[in-house]
């Protein structure tokens, strides 16, 4: 049995049963489930309430044909999705990823996740995601558009302002968001708030760009003061990934006085150890959509590794896991640890393995969890959806302060939970509390529904 509480093992054992073979979705709702045993055992009223069999069951699942053309005439087809999971506290919010390993397990473990992170905000925001096993690498942006409103098609009929919110997540960013904002446009004849992401021209937020890389290293910066006496002035940092959430983790990191020494993508990792120049980066990625390794054509002293996962054997202060699922492993944490690693915060939605985590905890480095530590990017799409309704923009600052101030808070209510249960300082169960509490609480008062 994975769990003390005999009622909990059985749900987890039926969600196996109903989810063979989805193992990111199961690693998510054991890490939630082994958090809230404890919570349990203080209300064993929630047992008579089925809350933890409606929680793992999304509301809705949508899976869809999405054919389109390539620039060659052939015909394609993906397969797109959408979870629905918990509308307890607000519309669906969540983001749309396009990435060949996209498939219901890891949309499920997206969305499950989303709803306790979403709560965690304080925004009024229930947990949604969606995408596509299409890759966007290396395809024209008229085979993009295709794609994009091919997937529209089908999904404008689940989603809406006050229904459903999707947003950006892997290979998902402000070109594929136009296309299916104008797609979406186009065949409802309404301009509303039903993406978020969308370009400053168009009724964007400021600052939604930076949010989830600014908002991560706020978070690691309350991590440091209040678990470790210390800040980011003066640490080496590791980023894995080259994407949106690493590269703006990157610019505050080194903003706030940490050199970050090293960066990756899913080919292999660069290593600067006078600080990466993130000019260079910004460049690479953005401009040209291209590979980490150019960075050493352009940087001489630099060098280049093929294997994303030795970035982790560099050694380091602060580790920033900004890439993909499970991207840290046992191996890696063993490495971070054995080099004096204090601190690791989790840009990107559950990055380290469940044996990991283990080990950051048992060895003391502070922990930020994904869902706690990366949330500043939803919250700014709540700030955005908030500024659609009042057909208002805020500027740069007003945005940025009200991430920072959601981000102290997120902090505040996992270590405020985390010693309220008796482990002070386990973001893990501290934050899974916290979030659960909310959408408990909300899911009660509307009954059985
Ligand atoms: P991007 O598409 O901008 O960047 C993704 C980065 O991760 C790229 O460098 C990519 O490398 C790398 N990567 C993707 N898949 C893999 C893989 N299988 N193995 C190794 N590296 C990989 O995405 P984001 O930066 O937006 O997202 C990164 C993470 O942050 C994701 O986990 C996402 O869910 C999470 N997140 C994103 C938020 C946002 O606002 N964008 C908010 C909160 C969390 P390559 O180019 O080689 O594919
Ligand atoms: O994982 C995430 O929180 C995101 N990709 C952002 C979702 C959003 O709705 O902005």
């Amino acid at each position: 049995m994975l769990f003390e509480n005999e009622y909990l093992g059985n749900v987890y054992e039926n969600l196996e049963k109903r989810n063979f073979g989805e193992k990111e979705f199961l690693q998510a709702a054991s890490e939630v489930f082994a958090s809230l045993e404890c919570v349990l055992k203080r209300y064993p009223a929630l047992e008579k309430e089925g809350v933890f069999e409606r929680l793992v069951e999304p509301e809705r699942f949508i899976q869809f044909r999405v054919p389109w053309v390539d620039d060659s005439g052939n015909i394609r087809v993906n397969r797109g999705f959408r979870v629905e999971f918990n509308s307890a506290v607000g519309p669906y919010k969540g983001g749309l990823r396009f990435h060949p390993t996209v498939n219901a397990s890891v949309i499920k473990f997206l969305g499950f996740e989303q709803v306790f992170k979403n709560a965690l905000t304080g925004l009024p925001m229930g947990g949604g995601k969606g995408g596509s096993d299409f890759n966007p690498k290396g395809k024209s942006d008229g085979e993009v558009m295709r794609f994009c409103q091919s997937f529209m098609a089908e999904l404008f009929r689940h989603i809406g302002p006050n229904t459903d919110v999707p947003a950006g997540d892997i290979g998902v960013g402000a070109r594929e968001i136009g296309y299916l904002f104008g797609y979406y446009k186009k065949l409802t004849n309404s301009f509303t708030g039903v993406l978020t992401g969308k370009g400053l021209s168009y009724g964007g937020s400021l600052f939604r760009t930076q949010a989830t890389g600014y908002g991560l290293c706020y978070y690691v910066q309350n991590m440091l003061k209040i678990l470790k006496g210390t800040s980011l002035e003066g640490k080496t940092v590791l980023v894995s990934g080259s994407g949106n959430v690493a590269i703006y983790a990157a610019v505050k990191a080194t903003e706030l006085g940490a050199k970050v020494v090293a960066m990756s993508d899913s080919n292999g990792y660069i290593y600067d150890k006078d600080g990466v120049r993130l000019d260079v980066v910004k460049n690479i990625k953005l401009q040209r959509r291209g590979r980490i390794r150019e960075y050493v054509d352009e940087v001489k002293t630099a060098t280049y590794k093929d294997n994303f996962k030795d970035i982790w054997a560099i050694p380091c202060d602060v580790a920033l896991a900004c890439a993909t699922q499970n991207e840290l492993d046992e191996k890696s944490a063993e490495l971070l640890i054995k080099n004096g690693v204090c601190c690791v915060g989790e840009g990107a939605n559950m990055p380290s393995t469940a044996n990991a985590v283990d080990m950051f905890l048992k060895a003391g480095v502070a922990f930020g969890p994904g869902k706690a530590a990366n949330a500043g990017g939803v919250a700014c799409s709540g700030l955005e959806m908030s500024q659609n309704s009042m057909r208002y923009s805020w500027t740069f600052d007003e945005v940025e302060a009200k991430i920072k101030d959601i981000m102290n808070n997120i902090f505040e209510k996992g270590y405020a939970a985390s010693k309220e249960y008796g482990e002070p300082g386990n973001l893990v169960l501290g934050s899974n509390i916290a979030g659960f509490s909310k959408v408990c609480e909300a899911m009660l008062a509307q009954g059985i529904v």
